[in-house]
């Protein structure tokens, strides 16, 4: 069994070419909620999302997330209306949105309704909500304390963070399967993801640091930030604000109390042997998925295969 923490672009992108390697039946993704919101009285959970959408082939590859060749007809209406768009919701994608709504209206859980979405997808892979309970990541600037998405999507990221909240954390329990997929897993990979709001978001939920402290998988973490940069996202803007350094380093010191092996990317050779003081197993390669075949070869790496 594999198991994997992930956000949502470039891990969705990342597991792509692992679901190559092993087979779907095999992989339990455990995913962040941390930027789920509520829109025009719809539950959204943008990384569940991005995750299903991807494995299934039916993502928009160009953005990242949505579905492609989605249309915008019903935004475009509320806009009419005088409502605020400024989240790209397609008229395909709100079917999900609807649809996980009315789920949850009738008493289903995210866990529940995730694997009936992943079964409407044809997907065999086993998609797991990091928590069925309130987890709202905020984001603190100058102008105050906001949803991630307002930071991340409204404002465009533009604003220097000043901090970063978890709210639920206290309470937010794994969703079920969540402890076990890490615990009876041969190797768990730590996706390219935010550390902060999408894989510190996980790692925030009661008893999973401690089972991936626990687990007899081998954890092996991809660095997310490659020559001081996220591939995309704010990951480094939430790094500085946050006073952590902003390299491959900085990532692996902040999983270090977890993991067993971090991949780094060959821009970053010059920070292998501080890594390795960590205490970490370090390979090196191109982390860069610009190809399909560049995925699967960083699975492959990943896997030690
Ligand atoms: N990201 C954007 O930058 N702009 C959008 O309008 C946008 C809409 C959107 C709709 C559904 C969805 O599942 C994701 C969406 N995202 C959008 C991506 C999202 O903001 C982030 O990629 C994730 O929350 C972070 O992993």
């Amino acid at each position: 069994m594999i198991a994997a923490l992930a956000g949502g672009v470039g891990a969705a992108r990342f597991l792509t070419g692992l679901t190559r390697l092993v087979k779907e039946e095999d992989l339990s993704v455990i995913v962040n909620t941390g930027d789920d919101i509520e829109l025009f009285g719809l539950h959204i959970s943008p990384d569940l999302d991005i995750v299903s959408y991807t494995l299934a082939g039916i993502v928009d590859e160009e953005k990242g997330w949505g579905i492609r060749g989605d249309t915008f007809q019903c935004l475009e209406m509320l806009k009419k209306h005088g409502l605020d768009t400024w989240f790209g919701l397609g008229d395909r994608d709100l079917a999900t949105h609807i649809y996980r709504t009315d789920r949850l209206k009738q008493g289903f859980t995210l866990s529940q309704i995730t694997d009936e979405v992943c079964r409407s997808l044809g997907l065999k892979v086993k998609i797991l909500p990091m928590s069925n309970d309130k987890f709202e990541t905020r984001v603190t600037t100058s102008d105050g304390s906001m949803h991630f998405e307002e930071y991340f999507v409204r404002r465009q990221g533009k604003d220097e963070v000043l901090g970063v909240e978890f709210v639920g954390a206290a309470t937010a329990k794994p969703s079920p399967g969540v402890l076990n997929a890490i615990l009876d897993a041969e190797v768990v990979v730590v996706c390219p993801s935010n550390p902060i709001v999408s894989i510190g978001t996980i790692l925030a939920v009661d008893g999973v640091r401690d089972a991936l402290r626990r687990t007899s998988a081998r954890v092996v973490g991809i660095s997310p930030i490659v020559a001081g940069l996220p591939i995309k996202g704010p990951a480094d803007k939430m790094l500085r604000g946050l006073g952590f350094e902003v390299s491959a380093f900085g990532v692996a010191k902040l999983y270090s109390d977890f993991l067993d092996t971090f991949v780094l990317d060959a821009q970053d050779v010059s920070q292998k042997e501080r890594i390795e003081k960590l205490g970490l197993e370090v390979k090196v390669t191109n982390t860069l998925m610009n190809s399909f075949e560049r995925k699967v070869e960083l699975a492959r790496v990943v896997l030690g295969k």
